[in-house]
């Protein structure tokens, strides 16, 4: 049974527009995709000496098991020259698992709902573009709602 994924997409070195779009078309290796956000321009948080970021989101539909889903999205982000540098720091592209339908896992490897998604705005205003009633499988709240709510914060 295909499962619908949320996966957030960023940038912040080279040509970041590109980058994202090249990964979204290496995305559709994975599955079907269902929906891409546009792009926002995002100032860096958490790490804060680096370059403004670009950041997306989209929806996919795959077969593929949750764990074999991150490490085809490991694949592009190697594929595409990342580099493993400062965490949190500059990147050429980074996909992160967000939900992946109503799962709730946490091992060394993976964590689903990804345990950041719901106080970063940089990945909950794309991701309600695309998909804004998906719900998160522990707290019960739907993606739209918690960007209401990081809005009403920051
Ligand atoms: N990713 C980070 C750290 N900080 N800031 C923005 N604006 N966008 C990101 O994608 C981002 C970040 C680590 O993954
Ligand atoms: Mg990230
Ligand atoms: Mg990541």
């Amino acid at each position: 049974m295909p499962e619908l994924a949320a996966i957030a997409l960023g940038s912040n070195l080279g040509d970041r527009e590109g980058n994202l779009l090249a990964a979204v078309e290496q995305v559709r290796a994975l599955g079907v995709v269902r929906g891409v956000s546009s792009f926002y321009d995002t100032a860096p948080v958490g790490y804060l000496e680096q370059p403004r970021f670009l950041n997306g989101a989209l929806v996919l539909e795959t077969s593929l098991g949750p764990v074999e889903l991150l490490r085809g999205l490991l694949g592009i982000e190697l594929a595409m020259g990342r580099v493993r540098g400062v965490d949190q720091g500059p990147r050429v592209i980074d996909l992160d698992l967000l939900l992946y339908g109503g799962l709730v896992m946490a091992t060394e490897e993976l964590t689903v709902p990804h345990p950041a998604m719901g106080e970063r705005r940089f990945v909950l205003e794309p991701l309600a573009e695309v998909a804004g009633g998906m719900v998160h499988p522990v707290s019960g709240v739907t993606v739209g709602e918690m960007l209401r709510v990081v809005q009403s914060e920051q």
